[in-house]
């Protein structure tokens, strides 16, 4: 019994200097809380705050005005609310209407410092900013396919390709779907493409994909499918600690980005996939999306290869915003399209949220696209520039796939 108890007095010691796994510890407050009228409950400990507010996407929007490439936009930005304090420094917020079932990311702010909730262990990182996550699933509607459920589950590889381009090897998440171990099946190949900031983990982390293909595909709403989630930053390796150069902070601002060497080497993935993976490997089985920079890395990758994807998705695509005569890729754009569309792909898929900073230069581009009777689909979502629009532009293109 003494022995015990010393045991338990060592551990205790030793997890206070992280020489221990950290066993003991964890949350005090609880928070977030979904209560049953389903308003949601915010609580932050700060005995010595002054002020503590929440912000996130759960609440009402507001404008927020900034500046990129010289050029003025206005975004929206999540709401803020102030937090209350009650007994032992524990401030509180109740939501006065019932949160919609989504996911959402929040932070908290006291006195003006941002820090994510402490007593969530549920965070996501966005390029250098963590967020604590809140998911309200709820049986019909389209959150619950966020959540994970009792179906048959694929399975998500970290796989290394060799890049000639690079000159290094570079990672890509792989998703196999269900049965793809046991079964002797070809399958087809959808290609998911992040956006300037993102990596290989973006889709899979906030994208809740490996969800919403697992629940997809169980409902017979998608065929099986292979999915490939590119690094689509050629000058990296992998994702933020997941590569040779150890401990650097993520950035927005990485070399050779949207500068046409990412795009004219895309073909070197699909060759590596068709050849280490049972796809099928012709134009008919292959599809590819990506969100902001991976949507405009989608158009470019599918005007210069129009033999390689039957179906283009292009979320809040960022088009219309870099600098054409840097590479011959993105040249010739008019030709390009008519012999796209020559070649009668299956589906150009277009969506971008109504209040997305990047929704002009795609009106524009439906403008050329309708002036010329070319096809595509067109879906417009409420909000901006935001990863709950990217999970259901996702959740509604895969559908569409390989029919
Ligand atoms: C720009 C606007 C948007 C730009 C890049 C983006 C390099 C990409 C945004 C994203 O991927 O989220 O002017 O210039």
């Amino acid at each position: 019994m003494k022995k015990l108890a010393l045991i338990a007095a060592a551990m205790l010691l030793g997890s206070a200097a992280f020489a221990q796994q950290a066993l003991f510890g964890g949350p005090g407050v609880v928070s977030p809380e979904i209560n049953a009228d389903g308003t949601v409950t915010f609580r932050y400990q700060a005995p010595k705050a002054v002020k503590v507010q929440v912000t996130g996407d759960f609440l009402p929007t507001q404008k927020t005005e900034f500046e990129m490439n010289g050029q003025k936009m206005t975004f929206d930005s999540p709401g803020v609310a102030d937090l209350k304090e009650g007994e032992n420094g524990i401030w509180e917020y109740t939501t006065p209407f019932k949160v919609a079932p989504e996911m959402y990311t929040y932070t908290f702010r006291i006195d003006g410092n941002s820090v994510i909730d402490p007593n969530n262990m549920f965070v996501n990182r966005d390029v250098a900013s963590l967020t604590s996550v809140l998911l309200v699933p709820e049986k019909g509607a389209r959150s619950d396919l966020y959540a994970i459920h009792n179906v048959p589950h694929g399975t998500v590889s970290k796989v290394w390709y060799p890049s000639a381009t690079a000159g290094f090897s570079r990672r890509l998440t792989v998703y196999t779907p269900a049965g793809y171990e046991t079964s002797k099946a070809k399958y087809p190949v959808l290609y998911v493409l992040h956006g300037i900031g993102g990596d290989e983990d973006a889709w899979v982390t906030q994208g809740r994909a490996t969800q919403i293909l697992d629940n997809l595909i169980a409902r017979g709403e998608a065929k099986p499918m292979i999915v490939v989630f590119t690094n689509g930053n050629i000058s990296q390796e992998a994702a933020p600690l997941e590569n040779s150069t150890g401990y650097t902070r993520p950035t927005m601002s990485l070399p050779q980005t949207m500068e046409g060497t990412f795009e004219t080497a895309f073909p070197e993935v699909v060759k590596f996939i068709d050849s280490h993976y049972r796809t099928i490997a012709k134009k008919q089985s292959r599809a590819i999306c990506g969100l902001s920079m991976g949507g405009f890395h989608t158009l470019y990758i599918s005007l210069n290869n129009p033999d390689m994807f039957n179906y283009s998705g292009m979320f809040s695509a960022a088009i219309g915003v870099n600098d054409p005569s840097v590479s011959p890729i993105y040249q010739d754009f008019d030709a390009k399209l008519a012999t796209y569309f020559s070649k009668k792909p299956a589906l150009l898929w277009v969506g971008i949220g109504s209040t997305d900073f990047l929704i002009q230069s795609n009106n524009d581009f439906r403008k050329k696209l309708d002036a010329a009777g070319y096809p595509y689909k067109y879906m417009e979502t409420d909000g901006g520039h935001i990863w709950r629009n990217w999970r259901i532009y996702l959740s509604e293109f895969v559908p569409l796939l390989f029919k």
